[in-house]
């Protein structure tokens, strides 16, 4: 099998590249480990940055998230059992994200990517990626538990798999040792995120620090609604039943002459949290694209958003090489994606810091995190930054 750029994974990253490759002409094939349907339900992120809703729509995939997503001109911020609306369109020149969740958005790029005819192999595993350093580099992959073993042939290979997928360790293995540095840092908590049939009980997010920790009321549909809440990282997620998940939403995002509504839980788990960066981002003919190359913790709703930034870029670095035999924009993938990358990880760790009890910092830091919730509510120059990062960066370079 051969095409142009062989991209392993139809996560975000994956899936947004095949499109912006197919706009430019660019030939392209995903290969994805999971089940279509496993794709398209697994739940994840839930926040769109402006642009992303924008290039939705120029891509042709946005008809159904114009319908059906809401749009948020702010965030409720809780603290010290007071809230505080940050009223990002009006901090931004009119800006504003948008809740959609990110399996709605992969059921759209997969049902537009059909359409067009592009290539999309589910339930088929890359194994190992040969030739990085040459000109013909080239995905070796297995289809089903035990089919044979097959190789795709192309000019380059992006590694859109994700943290666990097989692209980083590739790069790792290929780049002489001093070049290859990876950054890291693991919070002391997790979140423990549920998803229950309710109904919507305010109409924006509220991301709260208050009392034993952070909680999170988010939002899916009028009846269905996504919760976070603060657990420690070594816990199990049966020493939460119910009730005692309940209580703590309850305790945390309380507040006078306001009522948080519960139903059914439907799905709970525990999400670690972690900030990871690799530098370089590319290395010969492998480039890594979204998680597979960076994680942030989800507090600053940045990673699904960084993904699609990362794709974007390296994009118009093929375009470039394909159209005008220019190679100098995707020498530079790796330094103009990571400005971006740094930018996120600061933010969602300060937002991640700010936002959650604990008990290993010193009580000192916890006051710091108190200021800074106090500036951004009485500083419209601190206000204006958060508002600014949250609904995403402009493209700087
Ligand atoms: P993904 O989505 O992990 O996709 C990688 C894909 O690669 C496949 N794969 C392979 N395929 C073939 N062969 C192999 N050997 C393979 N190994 C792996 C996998 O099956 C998978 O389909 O990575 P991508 O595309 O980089 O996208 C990243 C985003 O998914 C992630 O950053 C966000 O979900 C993070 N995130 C959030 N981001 C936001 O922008 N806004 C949010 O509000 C937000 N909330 C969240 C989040 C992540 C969360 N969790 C569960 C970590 C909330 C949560 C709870
Ligand atoms: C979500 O709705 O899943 C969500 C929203 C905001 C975040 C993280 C997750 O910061």
């Amino acid at each position: 099998m051969r095409t142009q750029v062989g991209i392993i994974g139809a996560g975000p990253a994956g899936l947004f590249l095949a499109h912006l490759l197919h706009r430019a002409g660019i030939e392209s094939v995903i290969l994805e480990r999971r089940t279509r349907s496993e794709v398209e339900t697994t739940l994840r992120a839930g926040v769109l940055e402006h642009w992303v809703t924008d290039l939705m729509t120029e891509l042709g995939v946005g008809a159904r998230m114009r319908r059906e997503a809401h749009s948020h001109d702010g965030i409720t911020l809780q603290w010290n059992k007071a809230r505080f609306h940050l009223d990002i369109a009006g901090l931004t020149g009119g800006r504003h994200v948008t809740v959609y969740p990110q399996h709605e958005v992969l059921i759209d790029l997969i049902a537009a990517r059909l359409a067009q005819g592009g290539v999309m192999m589910f339930e088929t595993a890359a194994k190992a990626i040969d030739g990085i350093e040459t000109d013909t580099p080239s995905i070796r992959f297995r289809s089903g538990a035990d089919g044979e073993q097959r190789v795709l042939h192309c000019d380059y290979v992006v590694a859109a798999d994700g943290f666990h997928g097989p692209g980083r360790t590739a790069m790792r293995a290929a780049i002489p040792g001093a070049r290859q540095h990876e950054y890291e840092t693991v919070y002391p908590f997790a979140w423990l995120g549920i998803l229950t049939r309710a109904p919507q009980s305010w109409h924006e997010l509220i991301y709260a620090n208050q009392h034993d920790g952070f909680a999170l009321c988010s939002t899916r549909s009028p009846t269905v609604q996504r919760l976070y809440l603060q657990c420690d990282a070594d816990d199990a997620i049966a020493a939460w039943p119910d009730e005692r998940i309940w209580a703590a939403l309850q305790d945390r995002l309380g507040y006078d002459g306001w009522t948080l509504h519960e139903g059914p839980i439907m799905q709970k788990s525990i999400i670690p949290l972690r900030s990871f960066v690799c530098e370089p981002m590319q290395y010969g003919r492998l480039f890594l694209a979204g998680d597979a190359a960076h994680i942030v913790p989800p507090t600053g709703a940045k990673g699904l958003n960084l993904a699609v930034a990362d794709v974007l870029v390296l994009s118009r670095a093929l375009a470039a090489r394909y159209h005008h035999n220019r190679q100098d924009l995707l020498a530079g993938y790796s330094d103009r994606a990571l400005r971006r990358v740094w930018k996120a990880e600061r933010f969602s760790w300060f937002m991640t810091t700010m936002l959650h009890r604990n008990d290993q910092a010193p009580a000192f830091q916890h006051k710091i995190h108190m200021a800074d919730l106090d500036l951004i509510r009485t500083n419209r120059a601190t206000a204006q930054a958060v508002a600014e990062n949250y609904v995403g960066l402009p493209f700087d370079d």
